[in-house]
């Protein structure tokens, strides 16, 4: 089986997923969420496992360094699937869930080959490599905390949707936004959770109700570990940032639960977390989750 004490390789999470595919029929299908610039597949799971059609999106990796990602969502969907304890089994059950563990793939196998701290895509752009990936889509697109420097780490591309990654994922999305009223990316690092939008600091309609899920999903973190985050809109709570994919989804589709999370830590390791953190940061988060759509759930 899969181990969760060190990190993976893009290969060993396809076969992965794979295998949770060929293991669970009928509960794991896999999905493909779109195509990369280099031809490789953005590979995901798909979970039905009770009767509800409430879907949840899980977008992980789309920056390629922050490898806590991936790992902590392949940690969520074992526990999604082992059903250990009651709140988990009730949170798997009542929604489905779409969920892509690394939406950058070029860029996390490059992060593997070449250049551990590789953030973007491979993307050629003049003598530069990639766009920022969370930078790059259609929703506000370069209006601010965004590039027009390929050179640059947060390059927003060359056009929203410039890059093939974005696109077809973005394409995707829009075949099954019917089907899902949540949206969670995961980054790191900073120990934040965030909401809509990072172009503005003015506040949503559903400000308070976003602020208050986020609280709850925020004192469910601290529970297991004492692991402390901070919650709040993108712009005021870390900067100004246009073009990720969380602003399109909820400018494009207005779901009502939309969310970033900053994982594990606030900087001593940063984006080299320990592996052995793996567990601990995918346990605490799942306690958010939990708590966070229970609260989502009580407010409508
Ligand atoms: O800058 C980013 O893309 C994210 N931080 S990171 O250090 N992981 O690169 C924050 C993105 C949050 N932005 C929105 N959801 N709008
Ligand atoms: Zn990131």
């Amino acid at each position: 089986s899969f181990d969760f004490t060190r990190y993976h390789t893009l290969d060993e999470i396809y076969a992965f997923l794979d295998s949770l595919a060929k293991e669970n029929p009928g509960k794991v299908q896999v999905i493909v969420g779109g195509k990369t610039h280099e031809g490789r597949q953005i590979k995901g799971v798909k979970l039905t496992l009770g009767s509800s059609k409430s879907g949840i999106v899980l977008e992980g990796g789309i920056h390629a360094r922050e490898w806590i990602s991936p790992a902590s969502i392949l940690y969520i969907v074992n526990e999604l699937l082992q059903n250990k304890n009651a709140d988990v089994r009730q949170l798997a059950e009542s929604h489905e869930w779409y969920i892509f563990p690394v939406v950058n793939p070029d860029g996390y196998v490059y992060t593997h080959t070449t250049n551990r701290l590789w953030r973007k895509t491979r993307k050629p752009y003049g003598l530069c490599y990639g766009s920022d990936p969370n930078r790059n889509w259609g929703y506000k697109w370069m209006s601010g905390g965004a590039s027009n420097n390929p050179c640059s780490e947060t390059y927003g591309g060359s056009s929203a949707f410039s890059d093939v990654e974005t696109k077809s994922l973005s394409e995707y999305l829009t075949s099954i936004s019917s089907k899902f009223n949540a949206y969670v990316s995961f980054h790191s690092y900073s120990q934040l959770l965030m909401f809509p939008y990072g172009h503005t600091t003015q506040h949503l309609d559903n400000y308070n109700d976003e602020l208050q899920i986020a609280n709850k999903a925020v004192q469910a973190i601290s529970k297991r570990y004492g692991t402390k985050y901070k919650a709040g809109n993108v712009a005021e709570t870390i900067y100004i940032a246009s073009g990720s994919s969380v602003d399109w989804v909820k400018g494009t589709f207005h779901k009502p639960v939309t969310y970033t999370y900053e994982l594990r830590d606030t900087g001593r390791h940063g984006f080299l977390l320990p592996a052995d953190q793996i567990a601990p940061t995918a346990l605490e988060t799942l306690d958010s989750l939990v708590a966070m759509f229970k609260e989502a759930k009580a407010r409508g």
